[in-house]
């Protein structure tokens, strides 16, 4: 009779654990205090010695053994199609693959088991948009692909694999950059991209410049202390708007860096000031005091004529007073736009509240700014969302491309 090595024991012992594993797919249930029994069974193989049996019996952490936590970040421009990237050991049986992906902790984007997509259960966000790869799940690749990316995809999502051993799973952030051309709102304003008709109430045209979006080219020669090609953005709003806090940021500092612009919680910028944009030295950026509108004069108070641009800050609605403040500088000419600052603000006092949907808060600033600012007589206004705290999210990168600060 054949004699069995300890090597081979070892073996044997080790696939009938494995095969114990693979086998106990079907879930206990006990009540609480209740006995229970944990079925396993093993082939019996004629020859070996159950003294050197070796049965251990182990309860998975939460996370489970075999995780593999790799945390990548995958940049996505909105609009386009991104692949996340979930790969783990080669699979020799398919029909026991079990694929989860998630975002956060319980948002199912895709599902996938007895080798079928499982989507009656998906979340809506996601119908018609995710596509596994089953011809290369054999390889262990259970990447996901995404199409259409929102701005809302923006998250942590984890890609849950359970193959015939073990589990496995991955965890990645998706940042979405917004594409300014896509913006339905604008869009829908500006068909033909003229964004700032400043025609409006008689006012004069920019000239070339008027319709090509592109503000560099909107100097019309104006100022004798200027140069030609410069181009002057003043900022306007009421006190701690957030005016240097952009300055700051379009000029790509920090509030606490040596040369950044003054912020603060109380009255901050006393006398305007000018700022060079580190990479466009051809775009001034005037920080201006705090105003109050309604007793502000754009005579008396500023020279109008050493700007070509305005941003009307407000870190609330738009009011009668911010657009009467913006006619009367179209009327000079000049281009307006306006930024709706401190949008994170509004987010955090609506994040308790269930159903909370980032997007539809954002949206519906939006929307309420500009009918507020349309039913004042202003056609085709421009707005912005920025927060400080993310200016990599929301209107800035469309804002400083529109600026030509990009
Ligand atoms: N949460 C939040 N805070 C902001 C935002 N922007 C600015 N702040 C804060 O608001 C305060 C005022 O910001 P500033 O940039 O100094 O405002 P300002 O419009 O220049 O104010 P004045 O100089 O007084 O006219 C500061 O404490 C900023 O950190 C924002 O988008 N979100
Ligand atoms: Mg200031």
């Amino acid at each position: 009779m054949m004699r069995w090595q300890p090597r081979w024991l070892i073996r044997l012992v080790t696939l009938w654990t494995l095969s114990g594993v693979a086998g106990a797919q079907s879930p206990v249930t006990a009540q609480y205090g209740e006995n229970v029994i944990l079925n396993c069974t093993f082939p019996f193989i004629p020859g070996v010695k159950f003294q050197r049996l070796i049965v251990t019996w182990k309860k998975e952490r939460d996370n489970g053994p075999g995780e593999i936590q790799v945390e990548e970040t995958i940049s996505a421009q909105q609009g386009e199609d991104v692949i996340m990237n979930c790969s783990f050991g080669p699979v020799s049986n398919l029909q026991l693959l079990n694929i989860t992906w998630k975002k956060g902790s319980d948002l199912l984007v895709h599902s996938y088991f007895s080798q079928l997509d499982q989507l009656e259960t998906q979340d809506e966000a996601y119908r018609g948009r995710t596509q596994l790869y089953p011809e290369r799940f054999h390889e262990g690749n259970a990447s996901l692909r995404l199409k259409n990316v929102r701005l809302e995809d923006k998250g942590f999502y984890t890609c849950h694999v359970k193959p015939e051993l073990g589990r496995f799973s991955m965890r990645m952030r998706v940042t979405v950059e917004k594409d300014c051309l896509l913006e339905p709102k604008e869009r829908l304003l500006c068909p033909d991209g003229d964004s700032a008709n400043l025609s409006q109430d008689g006012g004069e045209e920019l000239g070339a410049a008027s319709g090509t979006g592109d503000l560099s080219d909107s100097v019309s020669g104006s100022h004798e202390s200027l140069p030609s090609t410069g181009l002057n953005i003043a900022l306007l709003g009421e006190t701690g708007c957030g005016k240097s806090s952009f300055i700051n940021a379009i000029r790509g500092l920090q509030d606490e860096d040596d040369n950044a612009a003054r912020t603060g919680v109380i009255e901050t910028t006393k006398k305007r000031k000018s700022y060079q944009h580190p990479k466009h030295p051809n775009v001034t950026i005037w920080d201006m005091p705090g105003i109050i509108l309604g007793k502000f004069s754009l005579d008396r108070d500023i020279e109008l004529s050493k700007s070509d641009v305005f941003l009307i800050f407000s870190s609330d609605n738009f009011t009668t007073l911010h657009a009467n403040l913006a006619q009367e500088i179209q009327r000079m000419g000049k281009k307006v736009y306006f930024v709706r600052s401190k949008v994170d603000v509004d987010l955090y006092n609506n994040r308790r509240k269930r159903n909370f949907n980032e997007s539809r808060i954002l949206e519906q600033i939006k929307n309420t700014c500009i009918e507020c600012l349309e039913r004042e007589g202003l056609r085709t206004p421009r707005l912005f969302l920025l927060s400080h705290n993310e200016y990599d999210q929301h209107d800035f990168h469309c804002l400083a491309e529109e600026l030509g600060c990009a």
